[in-house]
């Protein structure tokens, strides 16, 4: 395989050259497909993790085009955020230098991969020509009240000197850089994805999506159906109002309980007898995390207001008030009615200080009250202790609880607004101006963008505030409205701004009008297949779908969901099996692969070594198999080419190119003439054929691998039944994975190459199913219950039979390695799965 490096740069020259990834609006008679992957952040090399989503994600859209969509796939950067930030810190250069090095060099190593990317839709988000469209976005939402200025309590990282989205907490700590979180109190802009809870919750229904990343979604949205009730501070007249979810066991409650930042907490101080201990424990829990605090395991804390009691609307009893950190201060009321019988949190505190516990639901009305519970009933049931509402079932009673002290029902969703914020450098810049008289105003349209100003000191400052606010220039300006002296915004946007919309805008990458023509967005999207990591299930995905929402209530779009079907990859191990990374000294290195086995190899590698969605350990000598494969393929096909003159077939079916040549390929594979062997071979074409359209289809990359190595052994055996015309439908099917072999060869199988007429560009094989419909299926290979393999065999074959076969297989072999399996499961007519 000496050449592969001349093959790789003469093809991708040549493709280049003759635009065939360039995808245009319209092309007659093709349907438009848009497929996308997730875009890189521009962070130095692409590694084997890249390469990982990338190339086997082309084959899918190779294959889309070979079965005549006009596909669009396009790629960029995510150029903007803090890990740019953070390393041109480390490195003493200056972000953009860094980012635009880091893109160079990124973008020739994308174009080394054999990716059929329509370069001239590149998008790179810190360029003013894109991210002045994220103000633009910022100016409507403004417009709409549905971006706003609040003080929040906000997650600083003392590390980063920077607010962080609750999502980018990970248990107490930043993402980043792991650093414990402190709270601060800052204006922050936020972002008003709540008024889309339902619409976003509702939407999950209809899509294409794994199940998991919908049931993400959807507990991040949280839709709780409850009440608010309103309890009376007995000392005051004010009221306390509570969220709850189960109004129906009100006559339960034997305290309430308010989160530690409470409003209602400094009115009531004259009032409290304990202050300076209360004092002490809200100081105490104000710097614990959301996450901290929610966390089921820790103990209980908590302070009773002394000298504090409120009345219970339903049966007027008089119950103490406390305070504790189990209480979040951004959901419901930051209030609850603590009922320790029917709650576990409750349950553990009442425990926990002596408070008690009263039980007024039983699961059946036959079971009467437990004499003491050990652990709180939170399912549904009878109400008892309940005074006029005994024996009502919790559905109808929390209707009627509710109504009967005056309360009122209330969805609550525990999705919060989207905090966008950042006291960082390296963003977009908040398109808003600060007047005294007027307040803040945003940035009139047509001064858009507000571009980032080229500072030499960037580091982010201690006491909180952007760099941005050190530079006099960038900060000074006049109020738009009155013209007087005025400051500018100098946070700058999180960078999930500019990922929420960039898939629109590859629709229309260089419009300098507008954000796009909605005609031209209208031609692409919403996108068909979207391909990326499952880390995105909520932040990215949530906020696409927001944003689309809020472009099509102004007007801009006319679909509601961005993304029709999205599919994740999987991750790649380390060959020991662990989590890449330096220090563990694991790392496959992508460009020492290519140098010696060359792109496709190592394409066909990433394919075959595991189910995409799985990922796994790389396994350093399966990329030896996978060069031998292509090489193989290479010797057989140059066979095939020899043979032609004794086949005879170049003059009654020609090699398949055109269309209507192209219909007669089924038949032509095969001469007329052809003995038992030739009919084997061409069943196993037929169903090879069928099987690689279908595994490609559903990103099943590895098993279609497999199907083609069984297909060129067969080849091998039969080496005088194979026809040119064999040869060339083997190369369509090999294209997608192994790009430039198959051009070479295709080319060579073609001979008339002036003007050369690509293999990517031909028509996609086609079955006969006539010819498949043997009496045999498809026989699906599990190992530890995960598909790894399968295989056509005859339909009447025996279990022995079947499992025997299952166990020779090289795919079995592999996870066996010598050891005999614990069990092997044969569903007949459909698996075997190997227990090991
Ligand atoms: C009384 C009660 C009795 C409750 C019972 C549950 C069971 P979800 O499903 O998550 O919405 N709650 C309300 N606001 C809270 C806050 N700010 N911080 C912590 N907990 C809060 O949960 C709603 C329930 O969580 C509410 O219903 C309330 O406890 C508590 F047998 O009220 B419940
Ligand atoms: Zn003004």
């Amino acid at each position: 395989m000496a050449n592969f490096k001349k093959i790789e740069s003469k093809w991708q020259k040549a493709w280049r050259k003759k635009g065939i990834y360039k995808a245009e609006d319209e092309v007659r008679g093709k349907k438009n497909f848009y497929h996308l992957v997730m875009f890189p952040y521009p962070s130095g090399n692409l590694h084997i993790g890249h390469w990982y989503n990338f190339a086997p994600a082309d084959i899918f859209a190779r294959l889309k085009r070979m079965q005549g969509a006009n596909v669009m796939s396009p790629i960029g950067f995510d150029a903007f955020g803090l890990p740019a930030e953070n390393a041109a810190l480390k490195q003493g250069i200056h972000p953009e230098k860094w980012t635009l090095a880091n893109i160079k060099a990124m973008t020739k190593q994308l174009e080394s991969m054999g990716n059929s990317y329509d370069w001239s839709r590149l998008i790179i988000t810190c360029l003013p020509e894109y991210y002045k469209w994220n103000q633009w976005i910022f100016v409507q939402l403004m417009k709409k009240g549905l971006a706003y200025r609040k003080k929040a309590p906000a997650n600083w990282c003392p590390s980063c000197k920077t607010v962080l989205a609750n999502e980018q907490v990970v248990e107490g700590r930043c993402e980043r850089c792991s650093t414990q979180i402190e709270r601060r109190t800052i204006d922050q802009w936020l972002f008003k994805i709540t008024h889309y809870a339902e619409e976003l919750l509702r939407g999950l229904e209809h899509l294409d999506w794994p199940e998991r990343t919908k049931l993400m979604q959807k507990n991040w949205i949280g839709k709780s159906e409850g009440a608010l009730l309103k309890f009376r501070i007995t000392e005051l007249d004010l009221p306390i109002e509570v969220f709850t979810t189960r109004p129906d066991t009100l006559f339960g409650a034997t305290y309430l309980v308010l989160a530690p930042e409470h409003e209602l907490i400094h009115k009531l101080k004259p009032r409290i007898k304990n202050w300076v201990a209360v004092e002490e424990y809200i100081r105490k829990t104000s710097h614990l995390t959301e996450e901290d605090r929610l966390k089921d395991a820790a103990k209980k804390t908590g302070m009773e207001l002394k000298g504090v009691t409120v009345k219970n609307p339903a049966n007027g009893e008089i119950l103490p008030v406390w305070i504790s950190d189990y209480v979040l201060a951004s959901y419901g009321t930051g209030a609850i009615m603590a009922v320790p019988a029917h709650d576990e949190r409750d349950f553990a505190f009442a425990t926990e200080f002596k408070l008690p516990i009263r039980q007024v639901i039983v699961s059946s009305q036959a079971d009467g009250l437990s004499e003491e519970l050990t652990e709180a009933y939170s399912g549904d049931g009878y109400l008892v202790n309940s005074g006029k509402m005994n024996g009502l079932y919790t559905e109808e009673a929390k209707r009627v609880v509710t109504e009967a002290v005056g309360g009122k029902l209330k969805t609550q969703y525990r999705l919060r607004d989207w905090l966008i914020s950042r006291q960082r450098y390296w963003g977009t810049p908040i398109p808003v101006i600060y007047c005294k008289e007027c307040g803040a105003l945003p940035v009139p349209e047509n001064d858009l963008p507000i571009k980032l100003p080229p500072l030499k000191d960037f580091k982010p400052s201690d006491d909180g505030r952007s760099p941005l606010a050190r530079n006099e220039k960038f900060l000074k300006t006049k109020c738009p409205k009155c013209g007087k002296p005025a400051e500018r915004e100098t946070d700058t946007m999180d960078t999930f701004v500019d990922s929420s919309w960039y898939f629109l805008r590859y629709a229309d990458p260089n419009n300098s009008e507008a954000i796009f023509e909605k005609e031209k967005v209208k031609k692409w999207l919403p996108v068909k297949m979207y391909i990326g990591g499952a880390e995105h299930a909520v932040l990215h995905l949530l906020y696409s779908r927001f944003f689309t929402k809020f472009l099509r209530d102004e007007g801009l779009l006319e679909f509601s969901e961005p993304f029709q079907a999205l599919r994740h990859q999987g991750i790649i191990l380390g060959p020991d099996g662990q989590k890449m990374s330096k220090s563990r000294g694991n790392v496959v290195d992508p460009d020492a692969l290519v140098r010696e086995f060359g792109v496709d190899a190592v394409r066909l590698h990433l394919a075959f070594m595991s189910e995409y969605s799985q990922g796994g350990p790389w396994n350093p000598s399966g990329i030896l198999g996978s060069a031998r494969f292509l090489e193989r393929a290479v010797k057989l096909c140059s066979d095939a080419l020899r043979s032609r003159s004794h086949r005879g077939v170049e003059a009654s079916a020609g090699v398949p190119g055109n269309k209507t040549e192209a219909k007669n390929e089924i038949n032509a594979a095969v001469s007329p003439r052809a003995g038992d062997s030739d009919k084997k071979l061409e069943r196993l074409l037929h169903q090879t054929i069928k099987k690689v359209t279908e595994d490609i289809e559903n990103l099943r990359f590895n098993t279609a691998v497999s199907a083609l190595m069984i297909l060129l052994n067969e080849m091998e055996k039969e080496r005088t039944a194979v026809s040119c015309d064999m040869a060339a439908i083997f190369l369509k099917l090999l294209a997608p994975f192994a790009p430039h072999f198959a051009e070479e060869l295709w080319q060579k199988v073609r001979k008339r190459s002036k003007p050369f007429a690509s293999i990517h560009a031909e028509e996609w094989p086609r079955y006969n199913p006539a010819l498949i419909k043997e009496n045999s299926f498809e026989l699906v290979v599990q190992v530890n219950g995960k598909v790894r393999d399968s295989f056509i065999i005859p339909a009447n074959i025996s279990e022995a039979d079947a499992k025997k076969l299952t166990l020779e297989r090289e795919s079995v072999k592999i996870y066996l390695s010598g050891r005999e399996p614990k069990r092997v499961i044969y569903v007949p007519g459909r698996l075997v799965n190997i227990v090991i």
